[in-house]
């Protein structure tokens, strides 16, 4: 559109016998009148678009855009071994402490038999979509033994993700 209209423009002074610099000075000038009726028309067709796009953007780039931190690839395994229990839908400790950058063995202990399901999760956030690692749910009584993957140093949440407002713990990761 805006290109016909600029072919139409060098044209109209071309047949007036203008020089080449009217022409162009009136090329440039009805690009420049093109432009400055081009923008308020642009903006005000703006809020229609816009109306239908925000919703769908802040919907699914939010979460992804927060920083998160993932398991180190390839760490060595360290000797660690702890217990954690699950009953009655609570943990029975508070707080983990494992060595950073190395992997460690986690022995859950899930005592509560049906209806309750539980997993063992690492957050990094307070919702529990920000998880690091989250193993498979279990029905006890049952024990499962997991590898669980080394972390950067620091202070961290783990969390059953069933019932992430009564199952949590802080793990430290130092
Ligand atoms: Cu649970």
């Amino acid at each position: 559109m805006s290109a016909g209209d600029r072919v139409e423009a060098r044209r109209e002074p071309g047949r007036i016998g203008g020089g080449a610099r009217t022409a162009m000075l009136m090329t440039a000038l009805l690009v420049a009148i093109a432009g400055c009726a081009a923008q308020p028309s642009a903006t005000a067709s703006a809020p229609e678009s816009r109306s239908v796009t925000p919703p769908t953007e802040p919907a699914s780039p939010t979460p992804v855009a927060r920083p998160h931190v993932t398991a180190i690839p390839g760490a060595p395994a360290s000797a660690v071994v702890l217990q954690l229990a699950a009953e009655r839908v609570r943990w029975d400790v508070d707080t983990l402490t494992v060595p950073a950058g190395m992997t460690w063995t986690l022995e859950l202990d899930n005592r509560d038999g049906p209806p309750e399901i539980h997993n063992f999760g690492i957050v990094d956030g307070p919702s529990v979509a920000d998880r690091i690692f989250v193993s498979p749910n279990t029905q006890g009584p049952i024990m499962a033994t997991y590898e669980i993957p080394g972390l950067p140093a620091g202070t961290y949440e783990f969390v059953c993700t069933v019932h992430p407002e009564v199952m949590r713990g802080t793990l430290i990761v130092q």
